[in-house]
């Protein structure tokens, strides 16, 4: 039996999970694996470059999107514990097993303007419960609390598949055996940081809470924050959060001026409450600066949302800002 299959059945028991969501992940999980094969092969299996087509998002997608998008429904149409799908690249939700339990809401390849210049991307996936009666669209806006599972693979140097079911963050690295492998690391991002994200190039279209924010880091050690912050933007959310998990930091996407990011750029099903769901597994803090992300319940499909998560204490210091 393949490692991470039997470390899952064992938390599962140990932690009373019921066998049917951890079949659910399992599919997830297989999906992600024959993903991460197609994104190292890149150029040599002609799948990089536009697709020709667009999403509902209004974005061009990429060859990698649609097949992602492609592999996760192929693989989770085989799974008879699944009453349907939720995707990035899907105008509408996906009917599998019409009275089943099981939701999955993901972003097959997030970060994918990534894809051609080779830096990490990766998959993100929600889980949600529905009661048995027939599939509809009411059943997927559930607010993010309500998520039974939620995780992501980054497809970086390594293949990281980040786990949670809401108490802890379950962390495995896929093996040259096709084998996702339990990690030692403890997860769990401390209350402080000097290390933020954000798309600096946005900047005049911010409110003014968050120029202040921004600016009162930029002024380092001589300003009120009395110390330097660092800058990272990778332009991709999976390898973000997954640096937060690992060495602390806060994340900020927040609504701006322009038409479309006027309630911010990510969203909210399939990205800001996944993410989410797991910053707050690990400690951190997860805010819409309106309202805990896990909180907002969804009026649609792709809504989207600001978000700012990571490092509790910086997370309360951004809202205290938009309070005033
Ligand atoms: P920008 C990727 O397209 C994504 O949805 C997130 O993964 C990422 O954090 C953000 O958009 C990057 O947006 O405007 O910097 O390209």
């Amino acid at each position: 039996m393949k490692t991470f299959v039997s470390y899952l059945s064992d938390y599962a028991q140990k932690n009373n999970i019921s066998l049917s969501l951890i079949s659910v992940i399992e599919t997830i999980v297989e999906a992600c694996i024959e993903i991460s094969n197609q994104v190292r092969l890149g150029d040599l299996s002609g799948i990089l470059g536009e697709a020709g087509t667009g999403n509902i998002q209004g974005e061009q997608q990429k060859k990698l999107d649609v097949l992602a998008n492609h592999i996760l429904i192929e693989q989770l149409s085989n799974n008879k514990k699944v009453a349907g799908i939720a995707s990035e690249e899907e105008d509408n939700f996906v009917c599998l097993n019409s009275e089943q339990e099981y939701l999955v809401l993901f972003d097959p390849l997030d970060g994918s303007s990534n894809i051609d210049v080779n830096i990490s991307i990766g998959t993100i996936f929600s889980i949600l419960r529905k009661s048995g009666e027939k599939l509809e669209e009411k059943h997927f806006l559930q607010a993010g609390k309500e998520q039974v599972a939620a995780g992501y693979v980054l497809y970086g140097p390594q293949s990281i598949l980040v786990l949670s079911f809401g108490q802890e963050v379950l962390m495995f690295t896929l093996n040259d055996k096709q084998d996702f492998i339990p990690n030692t690391q403890v997860v769990s991002i401390p209350n402080q940081t000097q290390e933020f994200a954000i798309n600096m190039s946005n900047q005049r279209y911010w409110e003014p809470p968050m120029q202040q924010y921004i600016h009162g880091l930029l002024q380092g050690k001589e300003g009120e924050r009395q110390k330097d912050y660092n800058m990272r933007w990778v332009a991709s959310m999976v390898a973000e959060v997954h640096r937060i998990l690992i060495r602390g930091g806060i994340f900020l996407y927040p609504k701006d001026s322009r038409e479309t990011t006027q309630n911010g750029k990510l969203r909210l099903l399939y990205e800001a409450n996944p993410m989410s769901f797991i910053v707050q597994a690990a400690g951190g803090k997860a805010s819409s600066l309106a309202s805990d992300i896990l909180d907002i319940k969804p009026q649609k499909l792709h809504q989207r949302i600001p978000v700012v998560l990571g490092a509790s204490e910086e997370v309360d210091f951004v809202e205290q800002l938009h309070m005033n």
